[in-house]
């Protein structure tokens, strides 16, 4: 049956112009945006230059000089490189840069190390896990099951002596440290010597924190009882949308199963061009990196203090709110986080509804999440954090109307366009090149 929604029928060559048009205007509204999506981030100029590179089109299974095809001399350069990058910089013996992306690395994890039936331990998704520890999500697709951890709401994070409890009687196989509400560190350290005694792996998901880990921001994890690290490496790692696991074992078994479940398990090919833009990125945050970082977190702490300055509820108020790119509020008073982020997305402030500890309904979060990654890297600082937080409490308590924040945010980010903390800095952010590279307005 016909969808009725859909538009009437056009020749190919106008849908062609219309996903182009579509397009160009995103990346116009996002100029003209506060994006505050904690796991999104800008491409450096150069990074971006690889994904429309030849490497596109090829393919190279398998590990550098390894390879199923002719032709890939100079990808086995580049992935040679890229893993070397990501060893050095996470200081670490085993890395693989095959996934393609955070999800399909989890999905590696759980291949190598775990098998269907297994327990398996993580927080629960209303305490911040991202959906992959989920029955829906990559542990239901492996068949594991999961012990959930005890939770501290007050201090939003794992509940170290009650689950140690847990863990002692459940005995799980593997313990995965990691979340989509990542506000401060996890006790990988405190919890180390239980995962010995029960012999559980521990592994851990840096998807939103691995530019602060690479930055020296946040703890590290390979280096205080994880074996292994799965990520995504667009957050805080400000690079492609791809994936990457690493890994610090003294058994080599460790790597091996690792590489064999990233191939042939949960890849063919891996998104050569992705891998390439993958080892730009690493090098300029081996450059770049540690500043990056710091301000990403002394930004995320400066919007949650003026936001709790303004009256609105900032979990975590005596821990400082933060220790990373991400601020939680709860915004039962303000309408809900549904309503509440369609209605600072109407004004330009791009924001995501989440589920808050104790929340019951997926659908109907009590919270919105706020991530200062994106905002940090066009060179914003702690007081654009300020006018952010003034323009959230002009639109949700002062009843200033949605088009009049919505030009103060156009106008706030008019001298914040270009991409920093890189090679070839300021280099416009969001704008749209055509197929011959000129920029399209
Ligand atoms: N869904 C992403 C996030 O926003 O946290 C992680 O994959």
């Amino acid at each position: 049956m016909a969808d009725p929604s859909s538009p009437p029928a056009a020749s190919m060559a106008e849908v062609v112009e219309q996903v182009r048009n579509a397009v160009r205007v995103h990346s116009r509204r996002f100029e003209r945006a506060i994006p505050l999506i904690a796991s999104e981030n800008l491409l450096s100029p150069y990074a971006k230059e690889l994904l429309i590179s030849d490497f596109h089109s090829r393919y190279a299974e398998g590990l550098p000089g390894e390879r199923y095809y002719e032709g890939n001399e100079q990808v086995d350069e580049v992935e040679r490189i890229c893993l070397d990058l990501a060893r050095r910089l996470f200081r670490c013996s085993f890395a693989d840069v095959r996934p393609i992306s955070g999800t399909v690395a989890n999905l590696a994890v759980l291949k190598a190390l775990a098998a269907p039936g297994d327990l398996v331990g993580t927080a629960r998704l209303s305490d911040g896990a991202h959906i992959s520890s989920a029955g829906f999500g990559a542990f239901g697709l492996r068949g594991v099951k999961p012990v959930h951890y005890a939770w501290d709401e007050e201090r939003m994070t794992i509940d170290v002596p009650k689950t140690r409890a847990l863990l002692l009687e459940a005995r799980p196989k593997l313990c995965l440290f990691g979340l989509s509400l990542f506000l401060f560190p996890l006790p990988v350290k405190e919890l180390a010597p239980t995962l010995q005694e029960i012999g559980a792996l521990g592994w851990y998901d840096a998807a939103h924190v691995l530019g602060l880990i690479a930055g020296g921001q946040f703890q590290d994890p390979l280096h205080e009882g994880c074996s292994v690290l799965s990520a995504s490496t667009h957050k805080t790692l400000p690079g492609p949308q791809h994936g990457l696991l690493l890994g610090e074992s003294k058994d080599p078994e460790v790597g091996r199963k690792l590489a064999s479940a990233a191939f042939p398990g949960v890849t063919s090919n891996h998104h050569l061009n992705a891998m390439a833009a993958l080892a730009v990125s690493l090098a300029e945050t081996h450059e770049f990196g540690r500043a990056y970082a710091k301000q990403v977190v002394a930004n995320a702490r400066a919007l949650a203090l003026a936001l709790h300055e303004r009256g609105f509820d900032v979990l975590a108020e005596k821990l400082g709110f933060t220790a990373s790119h991400t601020i939680a509020v709860r915004v039962a008073k303000e309408g809900g986080g549904e309503s509440v982020a369609q209605r600072l997305a109407a004004a330009g402030i791009i924001t995501n509804k989440n589920l808050l500890p104790g929340d019951t309904s997926p659908k109907h979060p009590g919270g919105i999440r706020l991530g200062s990654p994106e905002v940090t890297r066009v060179g914003m600082k702690e007081r654009e954090m300020v006018r952010i937080a003034e323009l959230l409490d002009d639109l949700l308590h002062k009843g200033v109307p949605t088009e009049r924040v919505l030009e103060a945010a156009a106008e706030l980010k008019k001298g914040f366009t270009g991409v920093q903390y890189c090679f070839g800095a300021g280099e416009a952010a969001y704008r749209y090149y055509d197929l011959v590279g000129r920029p399209v307005s």
